[in-house]
């Protein structure tokens, strides 16, 4: 199998310092800068029960991960541009017997020691210390209806701090802001460090579907194939999947969000995957599509390089400069041109008014229903916004989108040629927007039709 050189990286017990300390602080910095005199205050993701007593694994919330590289759950990032103590953490406190069940935990020793807060307390101090510290500020960056009860809380703090002010005579919140309108429009652009960490994503998700393709055969189980790529997700250092992996054999790629992945794949028939790796808290997002006895008929492989193409002209869009809009656009008359192509409209395939009237009327929707692109790093569909100023916006070097045109044509749709019917193909990649144009995170994973076919069971008889 294909082996990435790199080692990864040795196991890290809970409670130990960030990896990437630098590149929290240089968000911080850049943060608080943007805040001017606001403060803002950004909380921990809840953890979520599955039944009974057991959780579903804790995932930090992509905010505070961005700002603190802090893993736990309950804690809070206060944030005062200009204060004395500019970051303050409050944390878990250490606690030697819930330890024993929950693991380490770095406590308010470890968020000053190793994670750079200026001043670091007990959660359970939170709400009684905040109307002192939110004293001096007028504006508070706080994302309210995500929690009633923290919201009542917040409000009760705030009249706390008004109290407080009437002596002091400093100012005190009186107007509230998303923290998204700063902050995402900060994680949209990804620095150097930050697209390290994408390649080691990329890197992961490479040998996994790899290894994917390489044990491919009539016969195998979906979930097999499933169980390899998340296999080597994990055994290469990663967190595991950055979203629920799709592995749709014949038909069931026709499905776009399928994930029971529970069928057997058969001769003759493409199996989709849509599978990306998590790395420190960043995922990749690629989907490749293969023939299941490793060989595509010539109906698939004409279908296969009309996506391919989309593809391709789409990655070529995706320039400074360019509108978010244009890639999508230019993946969408591809695939209109080639549904023309394939017979599932009328009309001629060279004639490029036969080719916009099918995409003016909405038909092209009906092969092709999804975007073609999204923004991608610490979510796998990422923070920012994608329309400005009344339009879409302009792309700009560090940005990161996934490409990802497809075709999908159900098995019941009568009026598509009877051949094509069941044929699902979607083809991703993930691209860096920089000033020498497109750079494709996920290039070496195989995508040429001869790529694919050469990957295809190579690893039958060694699993
Ligand atoms: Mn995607």
């Amino acid at each position: 199998m294909n082996r990435p050189s790199r080692c990864p990286k040795p196991a890290r017990a809970d409670g130990a310092p960030p990896v990437h300390a630098a590149l929290h602080a240089a968000h911080r910095a850049a943060f608080l800068r943007a805040l001017g005199a606001d403060a803002a205050l950004i909380f921990a993701a809840p953890t979520r029960p599955r039944n009974g007593d057991a959780d579903h694994r804790y995932r930090q919330s992509s905010d505070l991960l961005y700002l603190t590289g802090w893993r736990d759950p309950e804690a809070v990032a206060l944030l005062r541009p200009g204060a004395d103590r500019p970051f303050i953490l409050f944390v878990q406190a250490r606690d030697p017997e819930r330890e024993t069940w929950t693991g380490r935990r770095p406590g308010p020793e470890g968020a000053t020691a190793l994670y750079g807060a200026d001043a670091a307390f007990p959660i359970e101090q939170l709400w009684s210390m905040l109307p002192e510290l939110l004293q001096g500020h007028r504006t508070l960056h706080y994302r309210f209806a995500e929690d009633a009860e923290r919201d009542r809380a917040l409000v009760q703090a705030i009249a706390g701090a008004r109290k407080l002010s009437r002596k002091s005579g400093l100012d005190v919140p009186d107007a509230f802001v998303d923290p998204a309108r700063v902050l995402h429009e900060l994680r949209l652009i990804k620095s150097d460090g930050e697209l390290d960490i994408l390649r080691e994503a990329a890197r992961i998700t490479e040998a996994a579907h790899r290894e994917a393709m390489g044990i491919t055969a009539p016969g195998v189980f979906e979930f097999e194939l499933e169980a390899a790529i998340e296999g080597a997700f994990r055994r290469l250092g990663g967190s595991g999947a950055g979203y629920t992996s799709i592995v749709g054999g014949g038909e069931n790629a026709t499905i776009l969000h399928y994930h029971t992945n529970q069928d057997v794949l058969q001769d003759g028939d493409l199996v989709c995957v849509d599978a990306g790796g998590e790395f420190d808290g960043y995922t990749a997002d690629v989907t490749r599509t293969w023939p299941v006895n490793g060989q595509f008929s010539d109906l698939q492989r004409k279908a296969y390089q009309i996506v391919l193409e989309a593809q391709l002209l789409a990655i070529s869009r995706c320039q400074v400069g360019a509108r978010f809009l244009d890639v999508h656009e230019a993946a969408t008359r591809r695939l209109a041109r080639g549904m023309l192509e394939l017979g599932l409209f009328e009309g001629d395939p060279e004639d490029d008014g036969a080719v916009e009237q099918i995409i003016a009327d909405g038909r092209s929707k009906r092969y092709y229903m999804h975007g073609t692109s999204h923004w991608l790093g610490l979510d796998v569909h990422d923070a920012g916004v994608y329309n400005m100023d009344g339009g879409s916006r302009r792309l700009a070097a560090g940005m990161v989108l996934t490409v990802e045109p497809g075709l999908y044509i159900a098995v019941d749709d009568e009026d598509a040629p009877a051949a094509l019917r069941g044929l699902g193909i979607r083809i991703e990649d993930d691209v860096v927007v920089t000033d020498d144009g497109p750079l494709v995170l996920t290039a070496a994973i195989p995508k040429a039709v001869h790529e694919v076919e050469a990957a295809v069971g190579v690893l039958r008889g060694r699993v």
